[in-house]
C-alpha cells in the first residue's frame, strides 16, 4: 500500500551536518521524496506539531529546541512508508535505539534525537497538512519506480 509520511530532520541534525546522510538513507531504501524544505519554525507551529505532548514536563524544552535553528521537513512516499520510516528512525530514547537505525547510529540524547517521523496514518495526514501546502507535495514518476515498487494492477 502506497503511503505518505512526514519526516523532520531536526535542528541538531542540521547543526551536526547530518541532513544529507539521513535523507540519503531514505532515498537508498527506495522511498520517493515528494516534498522537502528548510524551515525556521515558529513557536505556534511547533506547539501545534507537538500538541499531544503539551502537558508533559519536557514540552517547553522541546518547543525551544525545535525552534532554535532550522530543520528540514521531508514528505516521503512508498509502500508502507509510515512503518518503514519509523523502523529506520529507531526508538525515541537513543540508548534504546538499535544499531543500524538513524538514532542508534548517530544519537545519544532523547532531547536531541535528530529526527521526527509520523507514527500512523492519521498523524501522517495531519502532519503533512501542517508542514506542507498541497501544492508543495509533488506527484511525479521516477524511472527507477518499476525496480523499487511493485507494478500497479
Ligand atoms: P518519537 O515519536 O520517537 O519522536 O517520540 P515522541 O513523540 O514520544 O516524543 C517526541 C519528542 O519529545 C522526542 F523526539 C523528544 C521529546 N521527548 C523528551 O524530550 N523526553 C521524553 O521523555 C519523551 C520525548
Amino acid at each position: 500500500m502506497n503511503e505518505r509520511t512526514l519526516v523532520l530532520v531536526k535542528p541538531d541534525a542540521v547543526q551536526r551536518l547530518l541532513v544529507g546522510r539521513i535523507i540519503g538513507r531514505f532515498e537508498e531504501r527506495g522511498l520517493k521524496i515528494v516534498g522537502m524544505k528548510l524551515v525556521r519554525v515558529d513557536r505556534s507551529q511547533a506547539e501545534r506539531h507537538y500538541e499531544v505532548h503539551r502537558e508533559r514536563p519536557f514540552f517547553a524544552g522541546l518547543v525551544d529546541f525545535i525552534t532554535s535553528s532550522p530543520l528540514v521537513a521531508v514528505a516521503l512516499e512508498g509502500p508502507n512508508a509510515i512503518a518503514v520510516v519509523r523502523s529506520m528512525v529507531g526508538a525515541t530514547r537513543p540508548h534504546e535505539a538499535a544499531p543500524g537505525t538513524i538514532r542508534g547510529d548517530h544519537a545519544l540524547e532523547t532531547a536531541q534525537n535528530l529526527i521526527h517521523a509520523s507514527d500512523g496514518p492519521e498523524t501522517a495526514a495531519a502532519e503533512l497538512a501542517l508542514w506542507f501546502e498541497s501544492h508543495e507535495l509533488v506527484d511525479y514518476d521516477r524511472d527507477i519506480d518499476r525496480w523499487a515498487f511493485a507494478p500497479a494492477d
